[in-house]
């Protein structure tokens, strides 16, 4: 037995070694050994799997070796195994380590490098973010199209270079705009969080080529492409960013938006997710 109460925690351990004993339990758990598509459920987006197939199987995460306890409350520690209309395996991701909870990158993507090593070559990464656009209200859906890793750090250890081009795949992206024509893209800045940004830091932001503003998704979407999957990002923007809009954020105002888009936003990821 390891002295650590999670493997990744080990430095000597293996991450992909604890990905694979992760999907072999999923595999055990739930009964399916192999998903095609892994899907990540951010702020805003915990309803939105319902629509997508059905539920044969839900998992609380702390069952599957590597993961960690959801560090806030509606971040859903569960994994759930979906059957789509199709015939396609959905492995739903609703326990996110947050790189900010500080217990290093490793476990921030082991959830994507597990969904890799149960099978999965699609990897939906959603999030609740702010955004810079000023023609975006609190609950437009928006196509992540690249990002900003503002973090100084990478999932990729030692020299292993990896080709970032297309990353939000440009195929996919087409696909999602095929089922809803009017959906925008931008530009995803990852921050390391837990603060918001000053005013400030949202003009940087703006000025670098950014126009969403968030805590998640680019170090996950980095480790999907090194496990060879193809990357499809949503955000939902929860807030406009600090200093677009005019009043004080707050964690209340994210969690109404979200739960005000939840209907659209379900009916659109489970049609997107029945075209892959
Ligand atoms: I929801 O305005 C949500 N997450 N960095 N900035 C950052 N993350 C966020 C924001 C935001 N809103």
């Amino acid at each position: 037995m390891s002295a650590y109460t999670n493997p990744l925690d080990d430095p000597a351990a293996d991450p992909f070694e604890v990905a694979a004993q992760a999907a072999s339990d999923i595999a055990r758990l739930t009964g399916v050994d192999h998903h095609d598509i892994a899907l990540t459920l951010g702020s805003g987006w915990g309803k939105a799997a319902e629509l997508i197939g059905e539920t044969t199987a839900t998992i609380p995460a702390t069952e599957v070796t590597g993961f960690s306890k959801p560090a806030l409350a509606g971040h859903i520690g569960s994994l759930r195994s979906i059957l789509t209309p199709g015939g396609k395996r959905v492995l739903v991701i609703g326990a996110r380590t947050h790189y900010y909870e500080g217990h290093g990158v490793r476990r921030v993507v082991h959830s994507v490098r597990t969904a890799a090593a149960t099978g999965a070559t699609t990897m939906v990464l959603t999030n609740g973010a702010g955004g810079i656009k000023e023609t975006w209200t609190p609950g437009t859906p928006v196509l992540i199209s690249d990002h900003i890793n503002l973090t100084a750090d990478s999932p990729l250890e030692g020299a292993t270079f990896i080709d970032l081009t297309d990353l939000y795949s440009s195929r996919l992206r087409d696909l999602a705009r095929q089922v809803d024509p009017t959906l925008d893209e931008g530009v995803y800045c990852q921050f390391r969080g837990p603060h918001y940004e000053t005013p400030a830091e949202v003009q940087m932001a703006k000025t670098i080529g950014g126009h969403i503003v968030g805590m998640s998704t680019a170090l996950e979407a980095i480790a999907a492409r090194q496990a060879g999957m193809e990357v499809l990002g949503f955000s939902l923007i929860t807030n406009l960013a600090a200093g677009i809009q005019k009043t004080p954020l707050s964690h209340a105002e994210v969690i109404e938006a979200g739960q005000a888009a939840e209907p659209v936003i379900s009916d659109l990821l489970a049609r997107v997710i029945g075209q892959l």
